[in-house]
């Protein structure tokens, strides 16, 4: 045991120069190490550390979220759920997300495999590029993480024991539910929209009862429906890429909820991206290139979700819901046919739901998205940020309504076009 200390690029050789891990991976002499912090998001302290060996990331969680300060304290205890996090998606969908190398409960330290050459989503969006095979590998990380979460596979003592360990990852849950379900619907001290302009928009959202009734519904579900393990934080800052590879990474925020959560906060990232685009890509037949291929990343997200929920439901369906031996009497498997596309129909209405509302938070709460936020034309800025915010309500309002993806995506095409 040891007292935490924040780790920086003068002190990391020093302090972990000794681990046989670091000597391995990055070499035996810490003082030619190169160390680099490189955090961007909105939480942690990130080290590239480099050497004669190789390279390594270093992720270090602070006492505090690092976006606003010491003023607001967050637990330590967030790297031991990411720790947990990463074992499971690991286990539930191999190869989606870093090797964890090593993990320090008390300086709250995980050292894991470098991404390489990786770049964050969202950077590689904002530069008009395309990610061969991302609907793909993020449909399945959704199928697989949600299926093999849950009560469809896991042993029922399991689930139980594990749900109870995620249910202290309390303070990141409690962002959520401040950040993302409830402050950006009304005028809360932590709130901050970018453009003026947005003004007469954003009253007549928050003014919007039958909308926030709407949103609480949503909310009920983040807090009472743990269906399965969540990663709890799946946007697009979330994910790291090449042009043909992606992984997740930074599940810290991970808890047991609702099976449409990460693909529906995922499918949100892709539509503001989508709202985003003309001001990221000045030819107007590039633009529309970009966009239509962000629509079929969510079309195909979908489908791989949808495909690879039912191959699991048919061939690993080994936990209490919906048993095997309920149907398999007299050939009626196709009963738990019809309950698997039942239950598709409810997450799908669930992700719209949680769609609808990450794009509202990321525009009238307190984490943006770059996307938005590095448009320097106030004007552009505040003409996406309305069109996303028409859609989110959209979706929320109509996510009972709209009868498959297709429909999301006339929805979307609808609010770019006016
Ligand atoms: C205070 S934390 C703000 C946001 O950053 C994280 O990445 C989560 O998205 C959280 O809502
Ligand atoms: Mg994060």
């Amino acid at each position: 045991n040891s007292e935490y200390k924040a780790l920086s690029p003068e002190t990391l050789g020093v302090r972990l120069g000794a681990l046989d891990v670091m000597k391995q991976a990055v070499g035996a002499s810490p003082e030619s190490w190169s160390v680099r912090e490189v955090g961007d998001g909105n939480l942690n302290l990130v080290f590239i550390v480099e050497g004669e060996a190789g390279s390594v990331i270093v992720k270090q969680a602070l006492p505090y979220v690092r976006l606003v300060g010491d003023s607001w304290p967050l637990p330590l205890k967030r790297a031991f759920f990411e720790y947990h996090a990463l074992t499971r998606q690991e286990a539930r969908d191999p190869g989606s997300v870093p090797e964890v190398l090593y993990f320090n409960e008390d300086q709250a330290l995980i050292i894991m495999e470098r991404l390489q050459p990786h770049i964050i989503l969202r950077q590689q969006t904002m530069q008009g590029l395309k990610v061969e095979g991302l609907a793909q590998r993020l449909g399945l990380f959704a199928a697989r993480t949600a299926f093999r979460g849950s009560d469809l596979s896991m042993a029922a003592p399991d689930k139980k024991a594990d749900t109870a360990l995620f249910a202290g990852n309390v303070e990141l849950c409690d962002i959520t539910e401040a950040l993302v379900f409830t402050d950006p619907y009304f005028d809360a001290e932590m709130n901050r929209h970018t453009t003026p302009q947005l003004d007469a928009v954003v009253a007549q959202l928050r003014a919007d009862q039958a909308l926030k009734v709407e949103v609480q519904h949503m909310k009920r579900a983040f807090t009472s429906r743990g269906e399965t393990m969540c990663h709890g934080d799946l946007h697009a800052g979330s994910i790291m890429v090449t042009g043909n590879e992606a992984r997740v990474i930074d599940p810290e925020f991970a808890f047991y909820g609702p099976f449409g959560f990460d693909i529906g906060m995922l499918i949100g990232n892709y539509l503001m991206a989508y709202h985003a685009m003309p001001a990221h890509i000045a030819d107007e037949a590039a633009c529309k290139d970009y966009q239509n291929w962000l629509l079929s990343v969510i079309e195909e997200t979908w489908s791989v979700y949808c495909a690879e929920f039912l191959r699991l439901w048919r061939t690993e369906r080994t936990g209490i819901l919906y048993p095997k031996s309920l149907y398999e009497d007299q050939g009626h498997e196709f009963a738990s046919e019809a309950a698997a596309q039942q239950l598709l129909g409810e997450i799908f209405r669930d992700l719209v739901g949680f769609a609808g509302i990450e794009m509202h938070r990321r525009i009238l709460g307190l984490a943006h998205v770059a996307e938005l936020d590095t448009i320097e034309d106030e004007d552009l800025r505040a003409k996406c940020e309305a069109k996303c915010l028409e859609l989110g309500q959209l979706l929320v309002m109509n996510r009972n309504r709209l009868t498959g993806m297709d429909a999301v995506i006339a929805t979307a095409r609808q609010t770019e076009c006016g």
